[in-house]
């Protein structure tokens, strides 16, 4: 590094310290991207085909690239992800497009209009929106469907509450052959995607007309996404595939949404088959797996993976097995060793030590850690640390499914090697940041 740059680095390492020292959040915490996905220009080798793929009975690791190499340093991640986001696509929800040509609408104080065109298609949607008290602009928090979600809570946080109907956008009770709603208009009753990801589709169009709107009503770098049940399975997967999203809080997600898919069967919960074939929640590519899950490249550790550094928070119910708490225990706890190598160990939340009560239920344990999250991630007022409060009913060991040890993964900018031991430490900008 030449003189000046270091010069530079110097000088962009005291303003981050200054700023450090005036902010309540820390660096970690401001970890939404400005863009839907980070990783679109990546050079992605060629993706096994579905025949070809080797049987694993332990779950993949997330730091091995395509190439059978591993990643050595944080930035490497981008592009590792973008593997696990095309081999996602491609084996479990099926692809989501990139932003269509046209997308626009308004945002008012009382709801969100959505118009797309791509194509020579069209469609339209719109979700209604309730504020909190203040001025704003706000942040907001897309709520799936109108169960489960403690919107009190959130707009007492000071967070808005988007209503989002997903079904506007992908329809439930359609076969496969002939899937309906607003993505379907566009893309096409027959397209493999599911509707998890026709959902998480829905949501990144609802933020760029927030981002185009201005921000005086709602702010675009600070949006939430949460539901329960079926609608867990999509605000995961909506969290996943869009880094804009600062924080995805799904709410007992179940079979097809945050349990590892290789732990469904061993745990007794619903199926891959009764869930692929329940509604086509899944995408169609899915169809080949729901009687060998060893053979997917991916699984679900890897979607949480997907979200990091991101906030995410994971409420489980450990009293229906129906469910799979175990095993998304286990998806939480893979996912957190990528949190964990890129320095944001404390973003990640699982919270299934509660009470009996019944399937999305509003549960008055995960009032305080709800509003703490959003407070951390989204008004970024706060900084409570992330935990692992699982519930020793349904307590998943890590160590039985994983064959491969998390890595200490470089602060360098260099996206090939780690720094050679004994190399001068990482510059002040990194040092400052970490
Ligand atoms: C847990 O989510 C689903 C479950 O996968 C389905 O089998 C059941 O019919 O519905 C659950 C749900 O969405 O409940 C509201």
């Amino acid at each position: 590094r030449s003189a000046p740059s270091r010069v530079v680095a110097l000088m962009v390492a005291a303003l981050l310290s200054v700023a450090g020292a005036v902010t309540v959040a820390s660096p970690e915490a401001v970890a939404a991207a400005g863009v839907e996905n980070e990783g679109a220009d990546c050079a992605v080798p060629g993706l096994p085909d579905a025949g070809s793929l080797p049987a694993n009975a332990r779950l993949p690791d997330p730091f091995r690239k395509l190439d059978g190499t591993r990643i050595s340093a944080k930035s490497d991640w981008r592009c590792r992800r973008e593997e696990i986001k095309r081999l996602s696509e491609k084996f479990v929800y099926g692809e989501k497009p990139v932003k269509p040509a046209s997308v626009t609408g308004t945002v008012s104080r009382t709801g969100i209009t959505v118009n797309v065109n791509h194509n020579g298609r069209s469609s339209s949607f719109s979700a209604s929106v309730s504020l909190p008290s203040g001025t704003g602009p706000f942040p907001a928090v897309v709520v799936f469907g109108g169960f489960g979600a403690d919107t009190a809570a959130i707009t007492a946080a000071g967070a808005a509450v988007i209503n989002y109907d997903p079904y506007a956008v992908g329809r439930e009770g359609t076969p496969r052959s002939n899937k309906q709603g607003a993505f379907y208009s566009v893309y096409g009753s027959a397209s493999g995607t599911g509707l998890l990801l026709a959902w998480g589709w829905g949501v990144s169009r609802i933020i760029d007309v927030i981002e185009q709107s201005g921000g005086a009503i709602l702010r675009a770098d600070a949006t939430g996404v949460t539901g329960c049940s079926r609608f867990g399975k999509g605000a995961f997967v909506t969290g996943a595939f869009d880094q804009r999203i600062a924080l995805t809080m799904p709410i007992e997600s179940g079979s097809a949404g945050v349990p590892i898919f290789r732990g469904i069967p061993g745990e007794g919960a619903q199926s891959l088959s009764s869930a692929y074939g329940e509604q086509p929640w899944l995408g169609d590519a899915f169809g080949s797996f729901t009687s060998s899950p060893n053979r997917l490249p991916v699984d679900t550790h890897e979607m949480v993976a997907m979200v990091a550094p991101r906030g995410l928070f994971i409420m489980d119910n450990p009293h229906i097995t129906n469910l799979g708490p175990r095993s998304a225990s286990v998806a939480a706890l893979g996912g957190a060793e990528v949190y964990k190598a890129l320095g944001a160990g404390e973003n990640i939340t699982y919270w299934s030590d509660v009470q009996d009560g019944s399937h999305c239920a509003n549960r008055a344990e995960w009032r305080t850690p709800l509003q703490q999250n959003i407070q951390k991630f989204l008004l970024k007022t706060g900084n409570a640390a992330g935990s692992m409060r699982i519930s020793a009913r349904a307590a998943g060991n890590l160590a039985d499914w994983r064959d491969w040890q998390t890595p200490v993964l470089g602060d360098s900018g260099d996206t090939t090697a780690p720094s050679a031991p004994g190399a001068p430490a990482a510059s002040g900008v990194t040092a400052t940041g970490a």
